[in-house]
Formats: C-alpha cells, sequence, structure tokens
C-alpha cells in the first residue's frame, strides 16, 4: 500500500539537504547535492532496489528485470523550490516501496542529474539518453568557470557501470506544475500533453570602457546601452512571430567592469527563448540573430554568440495518457485537464529512448525556481496517487 505519511516525511527529508529560509539551494554536484542523492541511495536500498550511479551521478534504484522507470531530478536551481524534480524522486520510491510490498509490478527508479542546468541543461538525462556525449558535457563550465569534468570528479568511487535504458518500458515523471494554471482553475493534476522545446545562448555586446563623468553619451561605445536596445526591439519584433505561449528570457546578466563610475565596457548575457513549435523556435532564432547584428552595428559594439544550446519539442505517449487519464478520474474526478508543459523536463531526452509521459500537481500562485514555490499536502498525495494508479500499484 501507498504510505503518505512515509512518502510525505521522506519529502521534508530531502528538502532538508541545502534547505535555506522556505527554499533549497542543491546545485549539482554540491556538498548538499552528494549528501541527498547518498541519502537517497540508502532509502532506494532499504526498498529493496539495487543501487547504481552512473558516471554523471544519475542515480537508479534499479528492480530486477524490464521494469518501468519513474522519477525526476534531485538537483536544483541556484536558488530553488522545495518541490521541484525533488516531487517526482521521492514519490517514484514511494511506489517502488509499495510495488515491492505487493509483489509488483517491478518498479525502478531514477533522480537524474543537473537537469536544473549548472552546465547547461537537463545534463544527466542528456548524456544517458545519447542526446550528447560525455566529452561534450564535459566541456560545459558553470558561470564561475567550474567545468561538468571538474564538479563530477565528486562523486568519487560511487560510479559505476551504465545503466542500460533498454530495462526500462517506459519512464512516467511527476512533477509540480511550476505554472498558474491548475491553482487558478482550482484543479488537482494536469497531464501532459506536449513539453515545449527551449534555444538558450551566451551572447557578449563590447564596446569601450570608460569615464562615466567626462564621455560624452554621443562619444559612447556602452555595451549595456546596447543590450538595453536589444531587449526592447527584440519585444518589439518577436510579436510578428510568436503566440501567447511563446516565451523568451534574459535570466543572466554579467556587465563589466560593473561599477558606478564607468561606462560598461562589455556585457554578457544569457538569451533563452521556447515554443511548443519546432518551426517557430527557428523563427524566433532569426529574428533575434538579426536583431542581435543590427544593434551591435548600429551601435559600434563587437558582438559574440555563443553555442545554441537546445531541445525539441516532444509529445507525451499515447497508451501511457491513457493510463493516466484513467488514473486521474480515479483520484480526482472532474478536477483534472490535459495541458502542456512551458517548464522543460528529463523527460523530454527519455522520450528518444521509451515511452513517455508526465503528470503535474499544482503550484499556489503558480510560483516556481522561488523559495515560494509550495504545493497543498492534499494535491501532493493525489499526485502520488495517480502516479501509484497509473503505474498498476494499489494505492
Ligand atoms: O527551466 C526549466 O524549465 C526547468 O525547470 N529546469
Ligand atoms: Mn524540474
Ligand atoms: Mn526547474
Amino acid at each position: 500500500m501507498i504510505d503518505a505519511s512515509r512518502f510525505l516525511a521522506d519529502l521534508h527529508q530531502l528538502r532538508s539537504f541545502g534547505a535555506t529560509g522556505t527554499g533549497v539551494v542543491r546545485p549539482a554536484f554540491s556538498p548538499p547535492d552528494i549528501l541527498a542523492r547518498d541519502w537517497l541511495a540508502a532509502r532506494m536500498q532499504d526498498a529493496g532496489l539495487s543501487v547504481q550511479f552512473d558516471a554523471m551521478g544519475n542515480l537508479f534504484g534499479l528492480a530486477e528485470g524490464k521494469s518501468l522507470l519513474l522519477g525526476s531530478h534531485s538537483d536544483t536551481q541556484p536558488t530553488g523550490g522545495w518541490l521541484d524534480g525533488a516531487l517526482g524522486v521521492i514519490a517514484a520510491l514511494e511506489v517502488a516501496r509499495a510495488a515491492r510490498a505487493a509483489g509488483g509490478p517491478a518498479i525502478s527508479v531514477v533522480s537524474f542529474q543537473d537537469e536544473e542546468g549548472r552546465f547547461g541543461g537537463t545534463t544527466g538525462s542528456a548524456v544517458w539518453t545519447e542526446m550528447m556525449t560525455v566529452a561534450e558535457a564535459d566541456a560545459v563550465a558553470d558561470t564561475d568557470g567550474v567545468t561538468l569534468a571538474e564538479a563530477r570528479q565528486v562523486l568519487g568511487d560511487r560510479v559505476g557501470p551504465d545503466v542500460d535504458p533498454a530495462r526500462f518500458t517506459g519512464f512516467i515523471e511527476l512533477h509540480i506544475e511550476q505554472g498558474p494554471t491548475l491553482d487558478a482553475a482550482g484543479e488537482q493534476i494536469g497531464l501532459v500533453t506536449d513539453i515545449v522545446g527551449y534555444r538558450e545562448m551566451m551572447v557578449t555586446f563590447s564596446g569601450q570602457q570608460n569615464h562615466a563623468g567626462t564621455t560624452p553619451m554621443a562619444l559612447r561605445r556602452d555595451a549595456f546601452q546596447g543590450l538595453s536596445a536589444f531587449n526592447s526591439r527584440l519585444n518589439d519584433r518577436l510579436r510578428n512571430v510568436v503566440t501567447p505561449q511563446s516565451v523568451w528570457t534574459i535570466g543572466h546578466v554579467q556587465v563589466a567592469p560593473n561599477a558606478a563610475s564607468i561606462v560598461p565596457g562589455q556585457v554578457r548575457f544569457s538569451m533563452q527563448w521556447r515554443d511548443g513549435s519546432a518551426d517557430r523556435l527557428g523563427r524566433m532564432e532569426a529574428v533575434i540573430t538579426e536583431t542581435l547584428a543590427e544593434v551591435a552595428a548600429e551601435m559600434g559594439l563587437g558582438l559574440d554568440q555563443g553555442a545554441v544550446l537546445g531541445l525539441e519539442p516532444v509529445a507525451m505517449d499515447p497508451t501511457l495518457r491513457t493510463r493516466l487519464e484513467a488514473a486521474a478520474e480515479a483520484v480526482a474526478p472532474g478536477r483534472w485537464r490535459s495541458m502542456q508543459s512551458g517548464a522543460l523536463h528529463d523527460a523530454t531526452n527519455v522520450a528518444r529512448l521509451m515511452p513517455v509521459a508526465m503528470l503535474f500537481v499544482p503550484s499556489i500562485g503558480g510560483i516556481s525556481h522561488a523559495f515560494e514555490e509550495d504545493t497543498a499536502e492534499v494535491d501532493l498525495v493525489a499526485g502520488l496517487q495517480v502516479l501509484a494508479h497509473a503505474a498498476g500499484v494499489h494505492t
């Protein structure tokens, strides 16, 4: 049987690793992340699963033979919420425990590493699904210049052989919605139809560092003014190609030398855009690239565009979705809906290798990637019950 209090106790125990106020600071390979993974490994062992870390730090709790894989990620954003990823990992563990106690079905558990992209984005599952090679991943550096190759040394002798994806019949990921839809509608469950795609690159404008008092405005080559002009022009131009579901974000900005009395000589920033259509992602990219070049030329700025990272949009498996629909109707009759995921997930990568589906529970106020992230306990338990029901485990 599913034990809701054991599930909630484990969820709060995981929260304690990197707990900061009401949120969590547990980036991939940080000390709290490794402590959390060791604790998770012990809980998987206690559940009778065979524990396996791979070279990326993905942590698997494996059932014998062919099994359904459930899970998510346990790393967090630099300042993250306590449920993003963690909910799916602990719910998977609880379903696996109940399945073993009931004599089946075979359920395995995974906590992927670096879904939150300290080193790019969904990195652990991208390497596991061969979307990228270990060498490509190892070369990626975080905003402090630490490479993944250096960071993952902390795994030490935990690393075992790779886990073969062929041992799994499919993957289901329970996750918080991270948006306002379910909470605003007073609904309990979201069944994901498709996950949007995204593209991201680092951009650098280079101008002329100079004195903020003696340099006339007309003579400046101010890199921050370049970013400001790019951002406002981009917002106008993208309107011609986007829909209300399209999003774009400049979330990370480094102004150099970042001093009040110095005209910025350089600005380095992240440019990320997301959409449910691969074609529209391409059209958004064309507008972004064109606008960058135009502003750099007009303002006499150097322009460097980094490599474009990204994931294509992906549809969820119809058979698993049907199982989730029956489960949602059983657990939360009339209080569920089908919906697109605007957030990215490991499920996108895993979908390359096996049938995949996702379900959401509400985020209070639609807040996520912030310390205020939270979900009502009754909704957390409902998500667990729908996951168990869809996995064929009695609740
Ligand atoms: O950015 C995302 O969508 C995910 O939460 N990392
Ligand atoms: Mn997540
Ligand atoms: Mn996230």
